[in-house]
């Protein structure tokens, strides 16, 4: 009889194996699971537990919060404070940092998050998850913003979870990437994909066309090929999905491969995008990057961005290889 295998036995077999991760990583992510278990409670009670609907405050991007990101900003925040593996927090709701406080030990990781990604559609029973970055601290005395301020491409881990008709954790610790499922009786997650690929062509995009007169030329050019299918130069057709949520498209990308893209556009041109870099588009990148993937924002590799501030925006195109590359070299273009 083969043992369903728990996210606790893979992150200790991670810890043997590799030795990718210290014991104060493997603390975190179990932390951060249990979170995600309960905001996936939370979710699933919707209208039943009153967490529809809209609060009365606005996140630091002047965006109107919903009752669920400030529940699962909370439910992270409070779970993540007291065990000793963490030095800081930062989270899409909130303006500046949030140190561990005195009272509780101080650990050697820095954790970001986007608490509910896809907010939009939390009211409407579409999927909707939780999206995790984790950092070194670098050493010396105190913690502050700057700390932070690390290209993607030094996380030491980084994951979502998707609530959606299963509630799925995906996680990198740099060893490829792995799925698991939340079994609901057990109240445990179990793994159900490892050596997780992207395949490096596809037939499917993911964007916002309502967007599209607002794109630069390169993006226009490659959505308009895309659509000209067979008859036009791609020689292919092409399928087209957007869900509003990054965690449901990029889990899709993850599962049957495709592109997704966020770019700039002419609506607000002093932001280099809508999605944030730190707590989305860098953990989404290394997880494509770790299951063969490719990740930019039209002129370099998402990974080797170092950010400028906290919030920092930035325009993404990511997953399969080939469609990224293709992407990369329409821009390189107009340049
Ligand atoms: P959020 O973090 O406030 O939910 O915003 C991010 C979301 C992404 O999940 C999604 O890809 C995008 O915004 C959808 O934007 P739009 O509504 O412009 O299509
Ligand atoms: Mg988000």
């Amino acid at each position: 009889m083969t043992h369903a295998v728990s996210l606790t036995r893979y992150l200790v077999e991670q810890q043997r194996a590799g030795g990718l991760i210290p014991s104060q990583l493997r603390l975190l992510l179990e932390v951060v699971a249990r979170a995600c278990k309960s905001i996936s409670l939370a979710v699933n009670k919707g209208a039943l537990g009153g967490v529809l609907g809209t609060a009365e405050s606005e996140n630091v991007q002047g965006e109107i919060q919903k009752k669920l990101d400030i529940i699962a900003n909370d439910v992270l925040i409070e779970a993540n404070e007291w065990g000793g593996h963490l030095a800081a927090m930062a989270s899409e709701e909130m303006e500046g940092i949030h140190l561990v406080p005195n009272r509780y030990p101080q650990g050697e990781f820095l954790l970001l998050f986007d608490p509910l990604d896809g907010s939009s559609n939390i009211d409407v029973n579409v999927s909707i998850g939780t999206i995790f970055s984790v950092l070194r601290k670098p050493e010396g005395p105190g913690v502050s913003e700057q700390d932070f301020l690390q290209a993607g491409s030094k996380q030491v881990a980084a994951g979502y979870c998707i609530y959606g008709p299963q509630t799925t954790l995906v996680l990198t610790v740099g060893a490829g990437v792995a799925m698991f499922t939340l079994d609901r009786e057990q109240g445990s997650f179990v793994l159900t994909h490892e050596h997780v690929r992207v395949p490096e062509d596809t037939q499917e995009f993911a964007i916002n066309m309502s967007n599209m007169r607002h794109w630069d030329a390169p993006m226009r050019r490659y959505i308009d090929e895309c659509l000209q299918g067979k008859e036009g130069p791609r020689g292919k057709d092409f399928n087209m999905r957007w869900i509003a949520s990054m965690v449901a498209d990029v889990h899709r990308i993850l599962t049957r491969g495709g592109v997704f893209m966020y770019p700039w556009d002419k609506r607000e041109p002093e932001k280099a995008g809508k999605l944030r870099l730190m707590y989305e588009a860098n953990p989404m990148g290394w997880l494509i990057e770790q299951a063969g993937g490719a990740a930019t924002n039209g002129s370099q590799r998402i990974l080797d961005i170092t950010p400028g501030k906290l919030h920092e925006r930035v325009s993404v195109m990511l997953g399969s290889k080939n469609e990224v590359e293709r992407l990369r070299s329409y821009h390189e273009a107009a340049r």
